[in-house]
């Protein structure tokens, strides 16, 4: 049964494309696609040709699950079919639905003309993989739109909607029936007879202005964080500006070529099917019906209620925003609103929907308005105490469906459940601030969570938009379990001879948004010395430093006073002196003897310790997969997606290496530093985490017979 149909309406061939679930351009459909192309070619009842597609979508693109494989190279290939479509005596007409992405726009752009629905997508995202358009996309869309809109298109990876396309002239007519309107369209063509407008490949673009492509890699580096497909892309299009049509789309080939090998693709690959793996829960029923949330409470009008309230508005769900008095209701709900301004001044917004948004947030003090929501999510302070009160007056004011969840960011989910007489209704729901900017949306099962409620939580997660991945309960959940390893080398290092910048500057450079010293900086030093009072008399023989302290003790609490590791000059961070001055003293005060670091060993020092804990989750259950660890990074702590996430950067550095890391570390720091049971095995073994399930197994097995 081949990939793409032919059938005959007319004198119109009609070339179906059907391979679920986003008709990628597999081989067989590329195989489909040439045998459709050859038999209209020779067809003498065939005056022109449609391509279109069954089922949701346009073609999306190349199949990304075939990059790596012989299948990615195998003839035919794309261009292959883009050339017989260009050499075609009979108009070809592309009929556009869904979203035409990546290689299926490319494979429209080689079309004689291109008929669109209204609601129709169109696209070139590939540099969300590492990659760049690598079917002539560099090549034919500036000559359709002009160097700077494709530049903006290719380097954001961002879809036009259709009625854009139209203004572009990237797509020639907009129908409301598709397969009609472009069987029409392309009869029409035929009996014009006029020549077919085969993208004008060979001309030069003329009067591009050269300081354009200077000014874009400019523009570029501020974003892309050590990525290097947007540097290629400009370079592309600066080629094909310059070249003749066919020297440009052999300059692409090999710009392609060279990031297709790149790791850069392999993590953002690696990222872009690990994202919707994290989706699926294991041991799920697959025909449980999410529960529809059509109103929720969100219990706390603070910084973190307030963005919640927006996330779910944004969406279209209407909230009740609770809080115990009305002062600090008037005072959350003034935050909102100047978000929302904020976002309409800059154009990211449009009024019409802040104000559709802001007319869905309610707010009150009385509990007993929320009889009728299907969710509430409590977002106060980290207090047991509190959200325990908290959770049994909503057990008793909400309807016996709704599902209760606290935002917590590392209490025990199951601790809260207990206040209630319904923990099987109740989770995590952890967003990660600010919540209706950041896409992380961190479920935290308790020990009676319902599969119905995980199940329509997980859903709400793409229904509000954000990235959701399944946690197990314990201390810190999947991130800020991890988060402590991380930030605590920083300190360590600091102590040892490191300074600041240095530390900030390799973790720049490694791709991370924010070293983890101007992180602190930024959410207030003074903030979490609760916190590691406790966890000194948590773990009273583990390594510890008390330089946060010593920097609060001179004042220095971060950006809020102007100083904290850095000196502040608005928002600009400063060496200071000042501040190594005080961390040399307590590096005297500890006697450690401070010595240079090299770049290699911070981010070696940084990184490995997250890989290491992540491990242990693995081995817990807390993390259901490596890739859910590796979401959960990049979502919720900016951890760059083009090394595919902290696991997946493991793995590819060694985990023997990871291992030996943590062995050292132990000796340093303390027991819990060392390598657990599954990484050690992975390491001995030469395995990666595809073999976690089997090592588990292997180590369960031992256990039991030892
Ligand atoms: N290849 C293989 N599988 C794909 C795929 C693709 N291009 N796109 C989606 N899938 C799978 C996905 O893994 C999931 O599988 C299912 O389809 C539904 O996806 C030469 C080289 C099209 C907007 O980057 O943006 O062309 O989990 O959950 O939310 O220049 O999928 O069900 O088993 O995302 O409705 C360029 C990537 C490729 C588009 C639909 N194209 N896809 O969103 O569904 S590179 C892309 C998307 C390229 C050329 C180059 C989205 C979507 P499963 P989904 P959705």
């Amino acid at each position: 049964m081949s990939a793409v149909a032919y059938r005959v309406e007319g004198d119109v061939a009609v070339l179906t494309v059907d391979a679920p679930p986003v008709n990628a351009l597999g081989l067989a459909v590329r195989q489909g696609l040439l045998a459709g192309l050859d038999r209209a070619v020779v067809d003498d009842a065939v005056a022109a040709v449609v391509l279109i597609c069954a089922g949701s979508t346009f073609i999306a693109g190349a199949d990304i699950s075939e990059f790596g494989t012989a299948k990615a190279l195998a003839e035919p290939r794309i261009r292959t079919i883009q050339d017989l479509l260009e050499a075609s005596s009979k108009p070809v007409v592309a009929a556009i639905h869904g979203t035409a992405l990546g290689g299926g726009l490319e494979v429209a752009l080689a079309c004689h003309a291109r008929v669109a629905v209204a609601s129709a997508k169109l696209g070139l995202p590939e540099v969300k993989l590492g990659l760049l358009p690598g079917a002539g996309g560099t090549v034919r869309l500036p000559r359709l739109v002009g160097p700077e809109v494709a530049l903006d298109m290719i380097t954001s990876g961002a879809p036009i909607a259709a009625t854009r396309a139209l203004e572009l002239g990237v797509i020639d007519v907009i129908v409301e029936d598709l397969e009609a309107g472009a069987i029409a369209y392309a009869a029409g063509l035929a009996t014009d007879g006029a020549p077919l407008p085969v993208m004008a490949r060979d001309e030069r673009l003329r009067d591009v202005d050269p300081a354009l492509f200077a000014d874009y890699r400019l523009k570029v580096g501020k974003k892309a964080r050590g990525q290097i497909a947007p540097f290629r892309i400009v370079d592309c299009v600066e080629a094909a500006c310059r070249l003749p049509g066919a020297e440009a789309l052999a300059f692409e080939a090999a710009a392609f070529a060279e990031l297709l090998a790149s790791d850069q693709r392999k993590g953002l690959v690696h990222y872009f099917f690990a994202e919707r793996e994290a989706r699926k829960i294991p041991g799920l029923p697959t025909d449980l019906a999410p529960q529809p949330i059509r109103k929720v409470a969100v219990i706390g009008a603070g910084l973190m209620g307030g963005g919640i309230a927006m996330v779910f508005a944004n969406a279209g769900i209407a909230v009740t925003l609770v809080d115990v008095g009305q002062e600090a209701l008037e005072r959350g709900l003034g935050v909102i609103r100047k978000t929302y301004a904020a976002s309409v001044a800059r154009g990211s917004t449009p009024q019409a929907k802040a104000d559709r948004a802001l007319a869905l947030i309610h707010t009150t003090t009385d509990y007993a308005e929320l009889r009728d929501v299907d969710l509430a999510i409590e977002a106060v302070f980290e207090n047991m105490g509190v959200k325990q009160a908290i959770f049994a007056r909503l057990d008793a004011a909400t309807p016996a469906h709704a599902i209760l969840a606290s935002n917590t960011s590392g209490l025990d989910i199951d601790a809260i459940a207990s206040a209630t007489l319904r923990p099987e209704r109740v989770i995590g729901i952890h967003f990660f601030s600010p919540a209706n900017v950041m896409k992380l949306m961190e479920n935290v099962r308790g020990a009676q969570t319902s599969p119905e409620v995980i199940a329509t939580v997980m859903a709400l997660g793409r229904q509000l938009g954000k990235v959701p991945v399944l946690a197990g309960n314990c201390d810190g959940f999947i991130g800020n379990r991890m988060l402590q390893y991380y930030s605590g080398e920083a300190e360590f290092m600091l102590i040892e001879g490191a300074t600041p910048e240095q530390v900030d500057r390799v973790a720049e450079s490694f791709g991370m948004a924010m070293g983890p010293l101007a992180m602190r900086d930024l959410s207030a030093l003074d903030l979490n010395t609760v916190v590691r009072a406790a966890r000194r008399e948590a773990f009273p023989d583990e390594r510890c430093t008390l330089i946060v302290e010593r920097l609060v003790e001179a004042g220095r609490c971060g950006q809020k006073t102007s100083k904290g590791y850095y000196r502040y000059e608005g928002r600009t961070r400063l060496p200071d002196p000042e501040a190594l001055a005080i961390i040399e003293a307590h590096s005297r005060e500890l006697g450690v003897a401070r010595r240079a670091f090299s770049d290699e060993e911070i981010r070696d020092r940084l990184f490995m310790p997250l890989v290491n804990e992540g491990a242990k989750e693995l081995e817990e259950g807390i993390a259901l997969r490596a890739g859910d660890i590796d979401v959960v990074w990049v979502n919720g702590y900016a951890f760059p997606a083009h090394r595919g996430g902290p696991m997946f950067w493991g793995e590819q550095m060694g985990l023997d290496k990871v291992a030996a890391m943590a062995e050292r570390l132990a000796a340093a720091n303390g027991e819990r530093w060392a390598p657990g049971p599954l990484l050690r095995r992975l390491a001995e073994t030469g395995r990666g985490w595809s073999a976690v399930g089997e090592v588990l197994a292997e180590l369960r097995g031992e256990m039991q017979v030892a």
